[in-house]
């Protein structure tokens, strides 16, 4: 006998394994990884394997719940983002990137954005001595080739999906962040996502936005060297990055002043000490990325398991 909650789960996702719509947004997925893996390769990137526990991940803005793994007295974070530990591969190699599983215990009250998940996989990558602009750059060539490609590879799919994928021109258009939140009220992102059709960057963040390791411009005190990218067609965000602050200084002024507590981060802040590397880079959410290139309502529909806040999910 299976208890109730195992029946309704097998209930609503077994014959959803056989359809039709996951076996193509599997194969479009299994595509971008193919055509986003080849590109950063030949742009002189290694790909790093994923961290999955440690002792230190990203504090990130938003409110998630913590999930932790204690190992003989250890304790361990379920990974948030692998920021912090792209920076310190970069001792390593220069560009780095990795597919990168993120749990992120969401509130419930995200279930319903069609763009959350409690556990999805983003592309992140980092580059040594890198500017904002030359990440931006990167992540528009990268997002024109794996279009480019799935378009190639999967008319099928694309048919099936009537989906009629435009590749975008570059430069993509770009928003200052402050004037984006005074120009639209509440949700701007949204907003601007859903008014255009080609992608948007939005520069600039306030430092009271985001994470205190995107780095903060000495020239514009309260304003961060960092980016977001919007899909068009109200699809929402797709990456978020910039240059990082990387001196053990800045690390922990900007720790404190953001209200963090620094033991949290004593072992990065030990590895900054010895010294990391300036870089930039950013990370894309591969299920996202999959719902906008089969122009999907919700995430969930292109997603083989996915954990949306709040339901039991295999
Ligand atoms: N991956 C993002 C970055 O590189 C951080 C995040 O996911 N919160 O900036």
């Amino acid at each position: 006998m299976h208890s109730p909650k195992a029946e309704e789960l097998v209930e609503r996702r077994y014959d959803r394994m056989k359809s039709e719509v996951l076996r193509r947004a599997i194969k479009v997925q299994s595509e971008i990884l193919q055509a986003s893996g080849g590109f950063l390769r030949q742009h002189g990137f290694v790909e790093i394997l994923p961290v999955i526990i440690s002792p230190v991940t990203d504090p990130l803005r938003h409110a998630t719940g913590r999930a932790e793994v204690e190992h003989y007295g250890h304790r361990y974070q379920l990974t948030r983002s692998m920021i912090f530990h792209k920076q310190i591969a970069l001792l390593t190699h220069d560009r780095i990137f990795a597919f990168s599983p993120n749990i992120r215990l969401e509130p419930v009250e995200l279930a319903d954005t069609g763009r959350h998940l409690v556990e999805f996989t983003q592309l992140d990558l980092e580059m040594r001595g890198a500017t904002r602009e030359e990440v931006m750059d990167l992540g528009e060539n990268l997002l024109i080739h794996i279009l480019e490609q799935v378009g190639e590879r999967c008319p099928e799919e694309m048919d099936f999906f009537e989906r009629d994928l435009v590749v975008p021109h570059k430069p993509f258009e770009r928003i200052a962040y402050r004037e984006a939140r005074d120009r639209y009220a509440g949700d701007f992102e949204g907003v601007i996502s859903q008014q255009h059709d080609e992608p948007v960057w939005i520069v600039d963040m306030a430092v009271e936005a985001r994470e205190f390791y995107d780095r903060e411009d000495p020239d514009r005190p309260g304003t961060l060297v960092d980016m977001d990218l919007l899909y068009p067609e109200g699809f929402g965000e797709a990456l978020s990055g910039g240059e990082r602050e990387h001196t053990f200084d800045r690390v922990q002024q900007r720790i404190e002043s953001t209200g963090l507590d620094a033991e949290e981060f004593e072992l990065y802040l030990a590895f900054a000490r010895r010294g990391l590397p300036a870089s930039a880079g950013f990370g894309i959410g591969i299920d996202r990325l999959t719902r906008f290139v089969c122009g999907s309502r919700t995430i969930e529909e292109v997603a083989l398991f996915p954990k949306v806040p709040g339901t039991l999910s295999l």
